[in-house]
C-alpha cells in the first residue's frame, strides 16, 4: 500500500474495528467472524508500529494495553462523584420515600430503577468525542487516573458514535467482571497455584489497579453507565485559552432520558434499567431483580432507585456525600463471618473422603448455615485454614455454602491444624490418594458401611431405578439394622421384615414393597446408571446402552471397544473395566440380573430409521420425559442429538424456560418443536 494512502486506511480500520467492537461487546450481535476482526487489528498494529505518527490515543489498538506505569497519577473530578446510602428493608425504603415526599410536597414522581452492580465506580471523560481520561471515585473529589486500563475494556468506546455529543462529556458508571470471566480467572489461578479472588468485585478492583494495562486487557472487564459528571462545551477566548461551560441543551430534565442519550453515543447501559411510574412500583422492581439475580451474567447486591426528574433532584440536594434523591435498596448479605468449630470427615459413594466444616451457625443469604464442604486437602491448604479460625462464608441463591477465605488477623491462640485420618472413619480400611487426584479415598469398597449406604441410595434414586417410598433415611436405617447389605437385598425385603423396624408403620412398609415390585422392571440405561460406576452418569449410561444394546455386551467389552462409545474416554473405560473386575460387584450384578428385567433395545436397520441423519437439539425443561430418555428415543430412530444449535441443526426441541438456544434457532430459521410435538413424533415411529 502506498504511504500517502496510509492515513486513509488507518481511519478506515478505526471505523471498522470500532463498529465490530460495538456490535460484539455492547450489542451482543457480532457481524463478522473473529478471524476477520483479528486480521484488521493486526494490520492496524503493524501500520502503527511502522508509522508511530499514525498512532493516536483513540486508536482501537489501545484495547490491548500499552507501556506499564510506575504509579497512578491523581485526578480531581470536575464535579464530585457521589456515593449512595443504603436501605435493607421495605420499612426503611418507605421511610426514604416519605422524606422525599415531605420535602418536595408531591407524591407522584417517576423513579429510574436499575440493579446495583457489584463493581467499582469510574468516571470517563470524553473531549470532542474522544476518551481522554478515566478515573476511580477515590474519596469522591480526587481519584486515581486509570485511563490506560480503562482503554482496554472492550465495551467502552474510545470514540463516541454519532455527532450529537457535547465537547466535554463525563460518563459515570460501574466497571465490573462478569460471573463467567471471574470463574475462568479463578480456575486459571488455581491451576497455576496462584491466589484466587474472593469475589468478582475484588477481581474487578484488582484488575483495574494494575500498573500494566496489558494485564488489565486480558481480564474481561465490562461497564454499564449509570449517570453523568460534567457535561459542557469548550469556549476559546481571544488569548487562545479554553474554558468550559455547562451544555444545558444536551442536559434534558430526565435522568432516564440522559442515560438513553449516553447509550445512543455507543456506551453500554444495563438492559435492566427501567423508568418506574411512581414509588409504589419500587418493591415489585426489587423483587423482580432479586428473582433474576442468579440468571444475570454479572454480580449484583441490590437495586438503585433515583428520582428521575433532575429539577426535583436539585431541590432535594445532598446529605454529606450521598444524594437525597437516590438510594441503594440492598439484598440480604450473601457473605458473613463465622467460626470454624470443627472438621469432620464424610465418606461418599465412591469412597471419597470429604472434609466437612462444622460452623458456628450463621444467618447468610437468607438461611442459617452450620455446615460447608471443604472439598479436599488441596482446598484446605489453599485456604490456609485451621480449626477455630474466623472464616468468610458465602451462600448465593440456592447454591451450597462455601468458605471463601480465612480472616488471618483474627486467628486465635487455640487454632489447630486440620488432620486427615489415616484410615477410613467409618470402616477403618486403609485410605489412599491416587496419583494426580486431590481426593483421599477409603479402599474398603462395598465393605465400607458408608459406601454401601451411598451405593444403595444411588441405586434407588429417582434417576436410577427410582424406588417409590425409599428415601435416603430409610436406606440408612435398613443398612444399620442389617436388613440389607447390597442393592439386590432390597428385593428380598418383605412387609413383615420391614415392619419390624422402628417408626415403620404397616402403610409405609406396604408402600416400600410395592415400590420395589414396580422397580424390578426398568430400562437398560437406568440399570447401568444405577450401578454407580465412577464417572458413568446418565448420559454415558444411555450412550453405552445405545452402543452395545445388551448388558452382556457391556460387561464383556474391552477397554478399546468401550472407547468407541461417545463420551467414553480412557478414564471412564478403565472405571467400567475395574468395576466389573471386583468380585463383590460381579456378585451383586449377577444377583440383580436374575431379579430385574428391562425391555430389549430395538434396533432398526439404517434404511428403516425414519430420522436418519436428522440433527436435533434439546433445550429447556422437558416436563413429561427426561432429557436422556428423549435423547435415547431420538437416537433409536437414527437421529443425531447435539448440544449446540448451528445452521446444520434440523430441529430444536424447546421445553419450558428455553433460553439462548431457542433465540439462536429462531434467528437461524431452525424448525422449533414443543415437547408435545416431540412426543407425537416419537409415538408415530413407535419409539415410546
Ligand atoms: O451499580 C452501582 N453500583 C451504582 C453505584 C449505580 C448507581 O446508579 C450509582 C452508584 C453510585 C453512585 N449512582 C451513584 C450516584
Amino acid at each position: 500500500m502506498q504511504n500517502t494512502l496510509l492515513p486513509e486506511r488507518v481511519k478506515e480500520l478505526h471505523q471498522l474495528i470500532n463498529q465490530y467492537n460495538h456490535q460484539y461487546y455492547v450489542l451482543d450481535e457480532p457481524t463478522v467472524p473473529d478471524a476477520e476482526y483479528d486480521r484488521l487489528m493486526k494490520e492496524l498494529i503493524q501500520i502503527e508500529k511502522e508509522n508511530p505518527a499514525l498512532k493516536t490515543i483513540d486508536s482501537p489498538s489501545q484495547k490491548v494495553g500499552g507501556e506499564a506505569l510506575k504509579a497512578f497519577t491523581q485526578v480531581t473530578h470536575q464535579i464530585p462523584m457521589l456515593s449512595l446510602d443504603n436501605v435493607f428493608s421495605k420499612e426503611e425504603w418507605d421511610a426514604f420515600v416519605k422524606r422525599i415526599v415531605d420535602r418536595i410536597h408531591q407524591n407522584d414522581f417517576k423513579l429510574c430503577a436499575e440493579p446495583k452492580l457489584d463493581g467499582l465506580a469510574v468516571s470517563l471523560r470524553y473531549e470532542k468525542g474522544v476518551l481522554v481520561q478515566a478515573a476511580t471515585r477515590g474519596d469522591g473529589s480526587v481519584g486515581e487516573n486509570i485511563t490506560e486500563n480503562v482503554r482496554t475494556i472492550k465495551c467502552i468506546p474510545l470514540t463516541l458514535t454519532g455527532e450529537e455529543y457535547p465537547d466535554v462529556l463525563e460518563v459515570r458508571g460501574e466497571v465490573f467482571m462478569p460471573k463467567a470471566s471471574f470463574e475462568k480467572l479463578n480456575e486459571n489461578a488455581i491451576k497455576k497455584g496462584e491466589k484466587t479472588f474472593a469475589n468478582p468485585r475484588n477481581a474487578a478492583a484488582g484488575s483495574l489497579r494494575q500498573l500494566d494495562s496489558k494485564i488489565t486487557s486480558k481480564r474481561n472487564l465490562a461497564f454499564y453507565a449509570y449517570g453523568l459528571g460534567f457535561v459542557g462545551n469548550m469556549i476559546e477566548n481571544a488569548n487562545g485559552e479554553v474554558t468550559t461551560v455547562e451544555n444545558t441543551e444536551w442536559l434534558v430534565n430526565s435522568h432516564h432520558q440522559r442515560l438513553c442519550q449516553v447509550k445512543a453515543l455507543g456506551l453500554p447501559m444495563c438492559p435492566e434499567v427501567q423508568l418506574l411510574d411512581g414509588s409504589d412500583d419500587c418493591e415489585a422492581f426489587y423483587q423482580h431483580i432479586l428473582s433474576s439475580r442468579e440468571s444475570l451474567s454479572y454480580e449484583i447486591d441490590g437495586t438503585v432507585l433515583k428520582v428521575d426528574d433532575i429539577e426535583l433532584q436539585q431541590k432535594l440536594g445532598f446529605v454529606a456525600k450521598a444524594p437525597r434523591w437516590a438510594m441503594a435498596y440492598k439484598f440480604p448479605a450473601q457473605e458473613e463471618l463465622t467460626i470454624l468449630e470443627d472438621v469432620e470427615f464424610q465418606v461418599g459413594r465412591t469412597g471419597a473422603i470429604t472434609p466437612v466444616a462444622r460452623l458456628k451457625p450463621v444467618f447468610v443469604g437468607g438461611v442459617t448455615v452450620s455446615n460447608a464442604t471443604l472439598h479436599n486437602q488441596d482446598e484446605i491448604e489453599r485456604l490456609g485454614i485451621k480449626i477455630n479460625d474466623t472464616v468468610i462464608i458465602r451462600r448465593a441463591g440456592d447454591v451450597i455454602p462455601q468458605i471463601v477465605s480465612v480472616v488471618a488477623d483474627k486467628r486465635p491462640d487455640n487454632a489447630t491444624d486440620i488432620v486427615f485420618p489415616n484410615s477410613c472413619p467409618v470402616c477403618d480400611s486403609a485410605v489412599l490418594k491416587a496419583e494426580g487426584e486431590a481426593v483421599l479415598r477409603c479402599t474398603g469398597g462395598l465393605f465400607c458401611g458408608a459406601q454401601r449406604k451411598e451405593a444403595i441410595k444411588h441405586f434407588a434414586s429417582r434417576k436410577a431405578i427410582d424406588v417409590d417410598g425409599l428415601g435416603d433415611k430409610l436406606v440408612e436405617q435398613l443398612v444399620d439394622e442389617k436388613l440389607i447389605a447390597t442393592p439386590a437385598d432390597l428385593f428380598r425385603l418383605t412387609e413383615l421384615s420391614v415392619s419390624t423396624m422402628e417408626r415403620m408403620g404397616q402403610k409405609s412398609a406396604s408402600n416400600l414393597i410395592n415400590g420395589l415390585e414396580k422397580a424390578r422392571v426398568t430400562t437398560l440405561p437406568k440399570f447401568i446408571y444405577s450401578l454407580g460406576i465412577r464417572e458413568v452418569g446418565e448420559t454415558t449410561a444411555s450412550n453405552l446402552a445405545q452402543h452395545f444394546l445388551t448388558f452382556d455386551a457391556i460387561k464383556s467389552a474391552s477397554e478399546e471397544e468401550l472407547q468407541n462409545v461417545p463420551d467414553v474416554g480412557v478414564i471412564v473405560a478403565k472405571n467400567i473395566i475395574n468395576f466389573f473386575k471386583q468380585a463383590h460387584n460381579v456378585e451383586v450384578v449377577n444377583d440383580l440380573e436374575t431379579i430385574m428385567s428391562w425391555p430389549e433395545i430395538k434396533v432398526l436397520a439404517a434404511d428403516e430409521q425414519p430420522l436418519l441423519d436428522q440433527t436435533f437439539v434439546l433445550t429447556g425443561t422437558l416436563s413429561q420425559m427426561g432429557r436422556n430418555e428423549a435423547k435415547s428415543a431420538l437416537q433409536s430412530l437414527g437421529a443425531k442429538v447435539s448440544g449446540s444449535v448451528s445452521a446444520k441443526t434440523h430441529y430444536l426441541v424447546a421445553g419450558e424456560k428455553a433460553g439462548s438456544k431457542l433465540t439462536k434457532a429462531q434467528g437461524l430459521g431452525v424448525e422449533v418443536l414443543t415437547e408435545d410435538d416431540l412426543i407425537s413424533l416419537l409415538n408415530t415411529h413407535g419409539a415410546l
